[in-house]
């Protein structure tokens, strides 16, 4: 299948898994459609995803916590964007790694109204425009998070969890519709992932990968290229991909 004269969304395109995503659907010469809240950041990857061979980018601010403005940006989209084949639900992160009875509120919410709220409010304003198209194909970025709970991680993990239900979920309610969705659901992937989850404490992140080879952002976006790079009557429902030293999110071998 070709990306020549498709249009991929991709949310979180800032950094990590959605730059990385962006640059891959790039070199497969897809037109981009990136939005993240860093308009700075934003502009980086939208020019190394033009150097990469995607013949157009359009970035746009957006905070996908404001569903006012989420609506507001797709309805608002210049004529020649407005079809989105693809969209890369890829925006969201966690904040905090603590007993649930201690945990910030203002983390759950962040990673709550990020993770879940985000994803559902993008992909309502998106999807109508598929169904009536007849054409289109959603791809949720899932967790080992969502398929096993870990200490200390509740929240993030429900919000993992919960983004398997909403894929299972809009996959079923675009049954009859040619849209194809898919959820890619990795472990431990090297980006700010850690960073942000530990608030910048650098040396508390740079620990999460400890004698353990992670999975990089490119392995992700060379995945999610992948599934959406398959026959029009396929629909990958889920890829759970992981370091070879890691076996699910509670298991990993670390050298030394
Ligand atoms: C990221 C994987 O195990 O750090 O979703 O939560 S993990």
């Amino acid at each position: 299948m070709s990306f020549k004269g498709k249009i991929v969304f991709i949310t979180g395109a800032s950094s990590g898994i959605g730059a990385a995503t962006a640059w891959a659907f790039a070199a497969e010469g897809a037109n981009l459609l990136l939005a993240a809240r860093r308009a700075s950041k934003l502009a980086e990857v939208a020019s190394r995803a033009l150097e990469l061979g995607a013949p157009a980018v359009h970035s746009v601010q957006m905070d996908v916590r404001d569903h006012r403005a989420v609506q507001q940006t797709i309805d608002d989209l210049p004529p020649e964007w407005a079809e989105i084949d693809i969209l890369v639900n890829n925006a969201g992160l966690s904040r905090g790694l603590e007993k649930l009875y201690t945990g910030r509120l203002q983390d759950w919410d962040e990673m709550i109204d990020t993770n879940v709220k985000g994803l559902l409010y993008v992909t309502r304003a998106v999807v109508p425009g598929m169904v009536v198209r007849g054409r289109g194909h959603v791809i949720n970025l899932g967790s080992t998070a969502g398929e096993l709970t870990y200490p200390n991680g509740a929240v993030y993990c429900a919000t993992k969890a919960a983004e398997r239900a909403i894929n299972d979920g809009l996959r079923q309610d675009v049954l009859g519709t040619p849209v194809r969705v898919t959820s890619v659901d990795p472990g431990m992937v090297e980006t700010d992932f850690s960073l942000v989850r530990f608030h910048g404490d650098s040396e508390r992140a740079a620990k999460v990968y400890k004698g353990v080879k992670p999975l990089s952002a490119a392995d992700v976006a060379e995945t999610i290229v992948w599934v959406a790079s398959r026959p029009a009557h396929v629909n990958i429902a889920r890829v759970l991909m992981t370091p070879v030293q890691q076996a699910n999110s509670l298991l990993f071998h670390r050298e030394g």
